[in-house]
């Protein structure tokens, strides 16, 4: 099949899932099309089949806002007409299955089908948003396909937008062999010299993930049992956690990474990985850590639990009981067997439920589905 991935290039998860799956496709003898305004982070070594075609926006002076979706919808048009193409997989609805919509349109509707995946915020957060409201409704109706990411986001867009249609859930998935927990590039010594423990968060710091709960976590931690606090990403949330951390007096049991391109090399350094999120329809960051055999402090929330088995792979609280987090998270450290334990089950769940090649196929056959309707 000829596949046009259109996606967002940057450091978040539904990024992420389009350039590993595009991977996944391409290994598999498709031909992949990437259509973005950069190049996908995550696409960074030479990969045959996979093409890249970037997404340019006029400037021009009328434009207060440059209209993005116009031209990715023209690139898409510009990208069939090259290249006869199967499928436009657009991930994240906003704007990409609009602009996949429209593209096939200009072709009158003889180009590729249009699957579109849904992936969170562009259903919990962002679709909700009147302004956004009817545009996401319609193009959920009109693609040939669309994909949730977890029973809980798909639960939701039938009740938020009153959809009828079938919505089919396919999971996020794992590279288990690259995210396996194996330290070679980093040393926990470098974060915590005196064999505290090693507490990870990583995000885009935005505050749906309520990242400044973490060090409201770590002070509790603390008190009990000596740790440190890697924090992965950035974003809006970045200086509230650097003055509530100060005036918490653990500003210098706070390391700040920055956005990290290889999270894999740091994952395999830490004991827990806190994912405290108000919303998270599947939580990719949880999994990363569990392949890695990381045990998950998380919140009791959204696609959560379909990821982190409550008491065997971590533990889930209500979003907000930091008291709670905290304490489990003590319980665990002092517990050094159970620790282990919790980070093999983890591992194990990535291999058995989350693996790539388990899931990877699962969206070459509903791209075949597509096509067999049509
Ligand atoms: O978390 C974000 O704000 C980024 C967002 C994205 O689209 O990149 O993440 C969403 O998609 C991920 C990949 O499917 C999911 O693992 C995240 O849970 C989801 N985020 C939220 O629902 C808040």
């Amino acid at each position: 099949m000829n596949i046009a991935m259109v996606c967002y290039p940057t450091h978040g998860g539904s990024g992420v899932v389009a350039t590993e799956l595009g991977i996944g496709l391409a290994r598999l003898g498709h031909k992949v099309h990437f259509i973005s305004y950069s190049s996908p982070f995550r696409l960074r070594d030479f990969q045959s089949n996979v093409y890249f075609h970037e997404v340019d926006v006029s400037a021009y002076p009328l434009f207060k806002y440059p209209p993005y979706d116009l031209s990715l919808a023209a690139k898409i048009v510009q990208v069939a007409h090259s290249t006869p193409l199967d499928i436009v997989h657009a991930h994240y609805a906003i704007p990409h299955a609009v602009s996949a919509y429209l593209a096939k349109q200009m072709m009158r509707g003889q180009g590729p089908r249009i699957v579109t995946t849904l992936h969170g915020t562009d259903i919990t957060l962002v679709g909700k948003d009147p302004s956004f409201y009817e545009a996401v409704k319609f193009s959920i109706e009109e693609s040939d396909g669309v994909t949730a990411v977890s029973s809980y986001l798909r639960r939701q867009t039938i009740d938020e937008f009153h959809i009828e249609r079938e919505i089919r859930v396919l999971s996020n998935f794992i590279d288990t062999e690259r995210f396996n927990g194996v330290v070679t590039r980093c040393s926990k010594n470098q974060f915590a010299p005196n064999g505290e423990f090693l507490l990870m968060h990583t995000s885009n710091f935005r505050p749906v993930k309520r990242m400044p709960d973490t060090i409201r976590i770590l002070e509790k931690i603390r008190k009990k049992v000596p740790a440190k606090l890697l924090l992965v990403g950035d974003g809006p949330d970045r200086q509230t956690a650097v003055d509530l951390a100060r005036k918490l007096d653990v500003q210098e049991h706070v390391i700040y990474l920055g956005t990290q391109d290889y999270i894999e090399n740091l994952l395999g350094c830490a004991d827990l990985f806190l994912l405290p999120s108000e919303e998270e329809s599947f939580g990719l960051a949880a999994l990363e850590a569990m392949s890695s055999r990381t045990p998950v402090i998380a919140s009791d929330i959204g696609g959560l639990p379909e990821v982190v088995e409550n008491g065997k792979t971590g533990f889930l609280l209500p979003a907000g009981d930091i008291d709670g987090m905290a304490q489990a998270a003590i319980r665990l450290l002092m517990n050094p067997a159970q620790l282990r334990e919790f980070g093999e089950n983890g591992r194990k769940a990535a291999l058995e439920y989350f693996e790539q090649d388990l899931i990877i196929p699962q969206y070459e056959s509903y791209y075949q589905e597509i096509l067999g309707s049509s």
